[in-house]
């Protein structure tokens, strides 16, 4: 008799399959194309989000192999402050996996571990690639296998990365926690509409993500003991297209009080925001957009002065603001109840003179003159 966990296990596996994944690739080997064994290498630490491993924005070398190691972590892991557990699906420990930067014109080579400890198969599409399901279809990994990918990243932008393995199986990995992204910058760099080269002094990487919890019959968030134990009740929210919660980086507070983002006034920072499954719109509430590649698309002329920008489910966008006050700025997803009932919430802490010319108390809360005096 099959278990839970071998039903799941060939869902995914037919689901796959129904999707005509290659199982034969095609030999590449255009003329023009240099030969990769020749390429100089490259091996990045990945670091975890809001962080992103150190990078250069412009580079005068040519292409190279980018090597990444990702493994999946399937563990509990709490995600608002009423102790709600949650049995989340990892790229690496964190929600979202980390952010990956390379140049346009990279390979990306990424080793992909599923240890023999996880219970499920999981695999990995990149936005950024192409064929083969985004890599979908050569990474399909069972617990105790690795796998190693690799694309060139020919088109520069920022991209979301998630597993999908098959079925009924992808939405409910991506909510559980297997997305992230990854930047590919053009090789000269960011540019604003007019060719000026545009340039950061901080990244971070926010990704955005809804979460599906499931309730007793008495209103309580349920826990379970494994990410299988969780399915059906889980899926059964998420059919309801209503999140529990709506969080950046794993959890609610993730990046606001002492986590908050830090910066000073003069600096300019790249804000990388992703959602793999749900539209959003981030606000920086006292600050602006400066530029910003809404579908982070860099090859796009950015727009400019944006009060709030929309990020379309299943892609990443890009914010480059310079701060221009000091203080703590919160950054939301504009849905307000997603930002302060869900979670979707983040502080930027600036240090740095306040400038009265761009704002100034003239007079400080006090009675009305003339007004009844109690
Ligand atoms: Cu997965």
């Amino acid at each position: 008799m099959m278990n839970r966990r071998d039903t799941l296990l060939s869902v995914a596996a037919t689901a796959l399959l129904m999707s005509a994944a290659p199982t034969v690739v095609p030999a590449a080997a255009a003329a023009a194309e240099p030969d990769i064994s020749k390429l100089p290498r490259q091996k990045v630490e990945l670091v975890a989000p809001p962080f992103v491993h150190a990078h250069q924005q412009v580079t005068k070398d040519g292409p190279k192999v980018v090597e990444f190691k990702m493994v999946v972590e399937e563990k509990e892991v709490v995600i608002d402050e009423d102790g709600t557990k949650f049995q989340a699906m990892t790229f690496n420990g964190s929600m979202p996996g980390p952010l990956m930067v390379v140049h346009q014109g990279d390979y990306v080579e990424l080793t992909l571990v599923n240890p023999a400890t996880n219970t499920m198969p999981h695999n990995i599409d990149f936005h950024a690639s192409t064929g083969a399901l985004g890599g979908g279809g050569l990474t399909l990994i069972n617990p105790g296998e690795q796998v190693v990918l690799r694309f060139k990243a020919d088109r520069a932008g920022t991209f979301v990365y998630h597993c999908a393995p098959g079925g009924n199986m992808i939405p409910w990995h991506v909510v559980s926690g297997m997305n992230g992204a990854m930047m590919v910058l053009p090789r000269d760099g960011l540019k604003d509409r007019d060719g000026k080269p545009l340039h950061y002094d901080r990244v971070f990487y926010i990704g955005e993500q809804d979460m599906y919890v499931p309730k007793d019959e008495h209103g309580k968030y349920k826990a379970y003991g494994s990410p299988a134990e969780s399915y059906t009740d889980t899926v059964e929210v998420m059919r309801k297209l209503i999140p529990t919660h709506e969080v950046f980086n794993g959890k609610v507070g993730s990046l606001t009080g002492k986590n908050a983002m830090t910066a000073k006034v003069g600096e300019t920072v790249l804000i990388v925001h992703s959602q793999a499954n749900r539209d959003t719109r981030p606000h920086l509430i006292g600050g602006h957009g400066d530029y910003v590649w809404e579908t982070g698309k860099f090859s796009n002329p950015p727009e400019t002065n944006l009060e709030t920008w929309f990020i379309r489910g299943g892609s990443a966008g890009a914010a480059l603001y310079t701060f221009k006050q000091p203080g703590v700025y919160a950054y939301v997803n504009h849905n307000l109840i997603e930002a302060v009932e869900l979670g979707a919430t983040a502080h930027f802490k600036v240090d740095g003179k306040w400038n009265d010319d761009l704002m100034k108390q003239v007079s400080a809360p006090g009675p009305i003159p003339g007004g009844p005096t109690n």
